[in-house]
Parts: structure tokens; sequence; C-alpha cells
């Protein structure tokens, strides 16, 4: 099989420096030897460090597209693609490369880790030889394939996924949703009868300032809200309590939901809760979101909506038919 590993950054391949950790070149080499040193291994491995390797939470929209156009470039000359890394928009990635290769008919595995490789406690190999099981699985299965992240043992699906914990090695959940696999000594597989579509490569141009998050917490005002829902701002994540809601009493914060909405801002209601669905209007206090125009973002991570309000923005649908794919 022909595995294309993509180093894009994050602790993985990180090494000490006088600021604390940061990305290395090298790593591409040192994970090229590893890899060479197993017998067990008879894939084509093609390692590609980017020009450019940075800390994940630098990571933007651009970088979603760089790294869809690379595998999309790549795409007939190879069976399988791995992305190494950072955890901390990990799960935002994965989902944007779920929606840009939509029913993946190969696999497309996003790993990193907790602890960088070079460390002897280091979970860096365990992930990278998952993701690789992960891919010797699915090779060859359109129908089982498509877009994951692989952590602690988990192949969760690509928009799935939450960065549930800071240290634990279980640094992901897949709160609404089973993951699609285990692996243990075996793989455990969850079955799936969905018949799947067929496959779609599209890599929208990303504009970095076109989706925001509005956070609700008590004594949320218009003021703290301005400033996220500005001109250019085309979608927007509220961050809802419970089953959807938000405070009701204030009209002037209502407003101006409803005048973006009116002026064609997507805005998406997902819950502060880590797992469960948002229930529109089961509460006044959600029946008010609604009538501002906001929508429901259902049983969605909040990574999984913003990345998809940035594709469909990108791809330059209009307001009705973002709707309408939410
Ligand atoms: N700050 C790192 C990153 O996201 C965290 C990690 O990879 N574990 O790049």
């Amino acid at each position: 099989m022909k595995i294309y590993i993509a180093y894009t950054g994050g602790t993985i391949g990180m090494v000490p420096s006088d600021q604390g950790l940061i990305p290395d070149a090298a790593f591409a080499d040192h994970l090229t030897q590893h890899l060479n040193e197993s017998d067990e291994l008879a894939h084509d491995f093609v390692i590609a460090s980017y020009p450019t390797l940075i800390d994940s939470s630098n990571a933007t929209p651009k970088d979603w597209q760089t790294i869809g156009r690379d595998i999309e470039s790549k795409w007939h000359d190879f069976d399988a693609f791995i992305v190494l890394h950072g955890t901390d928009t990990m799960a935002y990635t994965s989902a944007a490369l779920s929606f840009m290769f939509a029913n993946s008919e190969k696999p497309i595995i996003v790993t990193g880790s907790q602890v960088p490789m070079y460390k002897v406690r280091t979970d860096a190999m365990i992930n990278v030889m998952g993701a690789i099981s992960a891919c010797e699985e699915l090779n060859g299965e359109k129908n089982r394939s498509g877009v994951f992240l692989f952590f602690a043992g988990r192949l969760i699906e690509g928009d799935r996924a939450h960065k549930a914990h800071t240290s634990d090695w279980q640094a992901f959940s897949s709160p609404n949703c089973p993951e699609r696999g285990l692996l243990g000594i075996d793989w455990r597989w969850r079955s799936t009868d969905v018949v799947k579509q067929p496959m779609t490569i599209q890599i929208p141009d990303m504009d970095e300032g076109a989706v925001t998050i509005l956070p609700v917490f008590p004594g949320v005002k218009v003021a703290h809200w301005q400033g996220l829902l500005s001109e250019n701002v085309k979608g927007a994540v509220l961050l809802s309590y419970g089953a959807g809601n938000a405070p009701d009493k204030d009209p002037a914060l209502l407003a101006l939901l409803k005048a973006a909405t009116d002026r064609g801002v997507v805005i998406v209601n997902v819950s502060q809760c880590g797992a469960g669905s948002v229930a529109e209007g089961a509460y006044a206090a959600g029946s008010a979101l609604v009538k501002a125009g906001v929508i429901s973002g259902k049983d969605m991570t909040y990574e999984a909506v913003f990345a998809k309000l940035h594709f469909l923005i990108g791809s330059g649908l209009t307001h009705q038919e973002i709707l309408r794919r939410f």
C-alpha cells in the first residue's frame, strides 16, 4: 500500500526550545527511520514535512485548505493519507477535511500526540501505528472508508471529534456518535449499514474572517457580541446553554441576532454542554433564538459547525443553500 504522511506541525514532532516546545523540521527524517526499522510494515511511505510547521493553535482555515489541496494533488498516487497535526485544533481540521473529501473512498486519518516523539514516554508511535493500521484495514473498502481522527485507540468520524482532555492520553471524545473502530490488541468495528453517496472532492478558497463564535454567558450584552458580528462575517456558531437556550429578556441582544440573520449571516445554535443535542424551541428562551433566525446545529460539535460554515461559505453557496445544507 502507498501511504502519504504529511507532517503539518504539532507536539508529535516537537523539540524543546528556550520558549517551550516547537515543531522540528527534522521530524520527517526521524519518523522515516522509525518506520523503516520495522520489518512488519511492508508499505511505501512518503513522509513530507510542510515548509512552515506550526503549533496547531496557529492554524487557520487557510491551513485546512493547504492540507486539502495537498491531499487532492496526490489523490491518484496514494492509497491512504495520514495527516500529523497538533491536537489543539485537530478536531476542526478533521471536520474540515471530512467536508472537503465527502464520502471519501480512501482513508484520510488525522492524528498526533500528547507527548513528543523524542520523549521516552510518548504516545507518538502508538498513534502513528494505529493510524497506519486503520489505513490497512480500510484500504480498498470504499464503503467503509472516510475521514477519521485516530487517537489513543479510537477511530472517530472526522466531523464528530472534540478535544476533551488537556493531558489524558485519551485527548479526544466522540460525544454524540459511537467511534467507528476501537483498537486494542485487535480492532473492534462498529458496523455501518449506511449506503454511501458518491465521493466528492471540493477544496474551497477559505476566507479566514468569514465565521465567528458567539459565546453565551451570564450577563452577556450586545457590546460583547457587536465586535464579533462585524460586517464581513457570514456565519456564526452560537454557543448556547443546555438544549439550546440563551437569555430572552434582553431585546437588544435578540435584535442584534435578528439584524445579522436578516442581512444573511447564518447563525447556528450549538450547546455548550459536552454532549447531547439542541432541541429548538423546547423552552421560551430557545424559541426567541428561532424567531431571531438562528438555526439548530442539532448534535454537532462546535468544531464541526465552525468548519462546515467555513466550507459552505467558502464554496460560494447562497444563504438559502447554506441553510438547506445544515
Ligand atoms: N499545542 C500543540 C498543538 O496543537 C498540542 C499538541 O499537539 N498536543 O500543536
